[in-house]
């Protein structure tokens, strides 16, 4: 089903589930519900959302990777083709680029150059598998770019600017987030500003705490005891740090690669964990309380796990709740490892197979 449409380190959501992520509702706003197009055009429009509804006749069935690796396929979207739109108002020649603008508390966007977004085939969608959007995932009106991380689809749109420079959009300007998010080129995030010299110092002194370090590289060093309470490490290598008795209380280490590290006795609390590589981590002990662990990994693909396991056992502390987040495969590995339940079944093995694809 999922047969070469699953980009790289990406894993399937149980068919049934759809995370919620980034903003969970639209601005308050007494004023109706509608879409204005302006900057480098001919006529500057606004359509309401009654208008739009009657014409949102275009099904197209789209892949979702966010960008925290997950994947659903196959979301049939209903809605109005951007072309469309576009052909309504007279696109200035000049104009290069489209900011997709929310109704929301941040005036949340994304942009993309404007011949992608056409290419893309980018809709403006209204329903997903025959009912409206759920306003949580950007009812009653949200942009849908196929063949981009989740990130530049924008819910509750209310304007698209059409723009001669780039604006980079919010999670582009302030967290790193790559301009271009091609899933199929694990496009994820910016790497690290810092240098390598200023890397090492900042190691030795063992405190990150509160501070960017965002894609930091200390792979392989001795971190034990780090404090590093808020820090932001998102999309950090620490894989096979030692990182014993480390206080990463809520601390953001979404994407982070934690491969074969040593987390004994360390502290999680509350963390950002979406999508984290724990594969071959060792666990013990870790305290995952309030943590939130989308799309995170304890164990890679191969049926044989050897060494590619996290360890995990009764002290490592990871609730049912929290277990359920994980995409099926990596929950059924922790319950087993945590569990003594009876060892491996053919057919989980047969699960875990279809996790990676055997390459040809
Ligand atoms: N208005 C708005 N749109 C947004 C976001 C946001 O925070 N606010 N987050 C983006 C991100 S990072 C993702 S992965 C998807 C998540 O959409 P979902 O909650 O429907 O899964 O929405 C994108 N669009
Ligand atoms: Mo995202």
């Amino acid at each position: 089903m999922s047969d070469g449409r699953l980009p790289p380190n990406q894993q399937l959501v149980a068919c049934n589930k759809w995370p919620v992520v980034g903003e969970t509702k639209p601005r308050e706003d007494s004023q109706n519900w509608a879409l204005s197009i302006t900057g480098l055009i001919g006529r500057e429009r606004t359509w309401s959302v009654e208008e739009l509804l009657a014409a949102a006749d275009v099904k197209q069935d789209v892949d979702i990777h966010c960008v925290t690796r997950w994947s659903k396929l196959n979301v049939r979207f209903r809605g109005i083709p951007l072309t469309r739109l576009l052909a309504e108002c007279e696109p200035a020649p000049s104009a290069k680029y489209i900011s997709f603008v929310a109704r929301s508390d941040r005036q949340h966007s994304t942009s993309l150059p404007l011949e992608s977004a056409i290419a893309l085939q980018t809709l403006i969608a209204f329903f997903v598998n025959d009912c409206p959007i759920p306003i949580e995932h950007g009812g009653p009106i949200r942009a849908v770019v196929p063949g981009r991380y989740f990130y530049k689809s924008v819910k509750w749109l209310e304007r698209l600017d059409l723009l001669g420079d780039d604006r980079l959009g919010f999670w582009e300007a302030t967290a790193g987030y790559h301009n271009h998010a091609d899933p199929w080129r694990e496009q994820r995030f910016l790497g690290s500003t810092l240098t390598k010299q200023d890397a090492a110092k900042l190691v030795a002194t063992r405190n990150f705490s509160g501070r960017d370090l965002r894609g930091i590289d200390a792979s392989g060093m001795d971190l034990s005891g780090l404090q590093a309470c808020d820090a932001l490490l998102r999309d950090a290598n620490l894989r096979r740090s030692n990182l014993q008795g480390a206080d990463l209380s809520r601390a953001n280490l979404s994407g982070a690669h934690l491969a074969g590290a040593d987390l004994r006795g360390a502290t999680m609390r509350h963390a950002d964990l979406e999508g984290v590589d724990f594969s071959g981590a060792d666990l013990r002990g870790v305290d995952f309380s309030g943590a939130s662990l989308f799309g995170a990994t304890v164990v890679n693909g191969d049926a044989t796990f050897a060494g590619s396991g996290a360890i995990l056992d009764a002290t490592t502390q990871l609730s049912s709740e929290q277990i359920e987040m994980l995409v099926p495969a990596q929950a059924e590995y922790i319950r087993r490892v945590t569990s003594h339940q009876p060892p491996m079944t053919n057919a989980y093995i047969s699960m875990l197979r279809t996790l990676s694809p055997p390459e040809s």
